[in-house]
């Protein structure tokens, strides 16, 4: 015991702050700038003033929307915070911070609700392998005790949750802690430190049972420590210390702290902790698998576009150190240099000279440099450390500026945002000409375009995406389609006989002739595919026509007055007065959907999916993630543009769903009028 290497790391460390939903991460945040001295006061988050929520579109939603960063010194220690947002919509802003952050501080509460989502990002920390420490927040509005509300989160976490701390009440409101290593009580005092005392003596076998039962989950890992508490002999302290830091830092525990952010009660512990207990950048980069050597090693987390025009990669330093004028190199071996050093705090940057291993800082003017790039100082370049991929959108707005001047300022702007938030999806829909952008809920995409509006000065209308509806027809019909004009010199003459038939579904477009003894000439027999091709592209019901065969089985020609415009015109005809004929039919395209939801609420689920003309295909547990069920499921793409905010109401915000087109099928009645009233508005 004592031997496990559990000793402090000293050096800067960067820790990411993450949790669920409003479960006070930023107040944390917040409350830890105030106690190490970096801001004057801790600023509620209803102020709208915090260091972290400070843009128009955090304020307006009462949220953070985006990762904050925020460096601090704690005991002679360089300490840099990400503050991360809480919602799934904005969930992946956060992989790049958890893949090169040292320590993960999960803030929960005692929330029933808020399980999944906190499964969703302790699932996270276990894939990207970040050692973490939860603080249990709210326990001044805690009703359940502590060991309870633990026994509810135990299933969100592989890694056993390990009481670290008790609250010690009086008259059932929570007026400090015991720490159970050190074996201390701490009197909260509100936003100042917390005043030591011994463990009052009715607390005493309560405190000795709940540290009993820390000892029992460390000794798990510690054969030494579990023969002594077999033998009823007392571990020595630092070896309890020594065992607390070792199961954190290789994931065996997640050590659980407690707390009232708000009144910045248990921060003091939270960071002695950390300072204590917290891997460094070596135990990172090891994570990471970076190369050994000489070269400098940059992690890029973050990437902003400043309101005065400068790009910011705000970055880990893995190894090496960076100065301005460091040439830095990507994958394939592309170059950028630094200019501009800078230290974050929330919107705030203070340039420093350099940065080394296991700083965080902004470098600034990396042209080309995207978020989640490894970049070194070794000519050649390198590979990313790791790939991030961000999850299919399941939310779209098409996009158009309020005025066609701002077209191309609106398609720059859209570049730099979606350089910012690579979770953005961008394309541009030919069918209806329209800018889609495409995301991970409507606030994600409403704070998008607030930014667009906002930084940007460009006002934009947005919609709903157009559904790629086609159509196509029932019945065959023969049809005879002549252009004949004679007005003066030259005539216009063409006239062909076309048979249109169905085809089965998916097949296309297919065009034949059965032309005999010339009475079409070959270079017109093109000219009558064009024109039927180029009618084709509105049909009967004014969308593209698909799974239909046109024959072209008659017709003749006039030695002087015939020409491909005319056998054009008179294809068109043809299919203009037939194809009206053959009970054209709207056709609209149905998707293969799998929904992924926390199994209470697959029956909910299930009963979404019919009222959305869904058919259920089936339901399973979801490979892999005990607790969640997927539903497979086909549904019309129309119905699926808002699926996700009904998914998301139903399932306290955590399920997702995943398309991909599987048909198309008939669509008659209400639904096609609409469809078709509203495509003809559009035109
Ligand atoms: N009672 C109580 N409320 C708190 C505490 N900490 C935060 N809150 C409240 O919880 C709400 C959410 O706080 P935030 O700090 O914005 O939470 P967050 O986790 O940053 O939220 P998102 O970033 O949007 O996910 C606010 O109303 C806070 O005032 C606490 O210790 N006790
Ligand atoms: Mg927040």
């Amino acid at each position: 015991m004592g031997n496990r290497a559990g000793g402090r790391r000293t050096g800067p460390k960067c820790i990411a702050i993450v949790g669920p939903f409003a479960s006070g991460k930023t107040t944390l945040l917040e409350a830890i700038l105030a106690r190490t001295g970096t801001i004057a006061r801790q600023n509620p988050v209803s102020s709208g003033n915090t260091v972290s929520d400070h843009s128009a579109e955090a304020r307006a939603h009462a949220m953070s929307v985006e990762a904050t960063f925020a460096t601090t010194e704690f005991m002679g220690d360089s300490l840099t915070f990400v503050d991360c947002p809480g919602s799934i919509e904005f969930a992946f802003e956060a992989e790049p911070v958890l893949a090169a952050c040292d320590l993960a501080v999960v803030v929960a509460e005692a929330d029933e609700k808020k399980i999944p989502a906190l499964q969703l990002i302790m699932r996270k920390l276990d894939e990207l392998g970040v050692p973490r420490i939860l603080f249990l927040n709210k326990v001044d509005k805690a009703i359940a005790g502590v060991r309870e509300t633990l026994k509810m989160l135990q299933p969100a976490s592989t890694a056993p949750l390990l009481l670290r701390q008790i609250p010690l009440r009086k008259d059932n409101i929570v007026i400090g802690s015991i720490d159970l290593a050190l074996e201390r009580a701490y009197i909260y005092r509100e936003y100042a430190e917390s005043e030591v005392a011994e463990i009052p003596g009715d607390e005493k076998a309560r405190e000795l049972e709940a540290r009993f039962s820390m000892l029992e989950t460390l000794a798990d890992h510690d054969d030494q420590l579990m023969e002594q508490l077999l033998e009823e002999i007392e571990p020595p302290k630092d070896a309890v210390f020594d065992d607390l830091s070792a199961d954190l830092r290789d994931g065996s525990v997640t050590p659980v702290l407690i707390g009232t952010a708000e009144k910045g009660n248990g921060v003091l512990r939270l960071l002695k902790a950390i300072r204590h207990d917290a891997p460094d950048i070596e135990a990172t980069r090891k994570r990471l698998g970076a190369p050994d050597g000489a070269a400098t090693l940059v992690q890029v987390m973050k990437t902003v576009h400043t309101a005065h025009g400068g790009k910011l990669s705000v970055a880990r330093i893995l190894s090496g150190s960076v100065a301005d004028g460091t040439e830095l190199f990507g994958q394939g071996g592309d170059s950028a240099k630094v200019s501009g050093i800078y230290r974050m705090l929330g919107k705030d940057q203070a340039k420093q000279p350099s940065a080394k291993a296991g700083d965080t800082v902004a470098l600034g003017k990396l042209d080309g440099v995207r978020t989640g790039q490894t970049l070194t100082s070794a000519k050649g370049g390198i590979a990313p450390l790791i790939a991030f991929e961000a999850p299919q959108p399941v939310y779209a707005f098409a996009l158009r500026p309020k005025e066609r001047k701002d077209e191309v300022k609106m398609s720059a702007a859209i570049q730099r945002l979606a350089e910012e938030d690579p979770s953005l999806g961008l394309r541009h829909q030919q069918d209806s000409s329209e800018t889609v952008l495409s995301g991970h809920g409507e606030m994600h995409l409403r704070v998008t375009v607030e930014r667009l509006e906002g930084k940007n000065q460009i006002a934009v209308e947005g919609h709903t995406p157009a559904v790629p509806y086609r159509e196509t027809i029932r019945k065959g019909v023969q049809q005879r389609g002549r252009h004949k004009k004679q007005s003066g010199g030259h005539g216009q003459f063409g006239d062909v006989v076309v048979e249109i038939k169905p085809l089965p579904r998916g097949s296309g477009f297919q065009f034949t002739d059965t032309i005999t003894g010339g009475v079409v000439p070959k270079t017109y027999i093109q000219s009558v595919e064009t024109g039927v091709r180029d009618y084709l592209k509105s049909g009967p019901l004014g969308f593209p026509v698909v799974d239909v065969a046109v024959n072209l089985s008659d017709g003749s020609y006039h030695a002087v007055d015939s020409s491909d415009m005319a056998f054009q015109m008179a294809a068109k005809l043809a299919m203009k007065e037939g194809m009206a004929a053959c009970s054209p039919v709207l056709l609209e395209p149905v998707m293969k959907v799998e929904i992924f939801t926390p199994s209470d609420a697959t029956a909910k689920i299930t009963g979404i999916v019919p009222q959305r003309r869904g058919q259920i295909l089936g339901y399973d547990a979801r490979p892999g993630w005990p607790g969640w069920d997927v539903v497979e499921a086909t549904m019309p793409q129309a119905e699926i543009s808002d699926l996700i905010i009904e998914l998301r109401s139903a399932t306290a915000g955590v399920a997702s769903y995943r398309a991909g087109f599987d048909h198309m099928a008939e669509l008659t009645g209400r639904l096609a009028d609409e469809a078709m009233n509203a495509n003809g508005k559009a035109a």
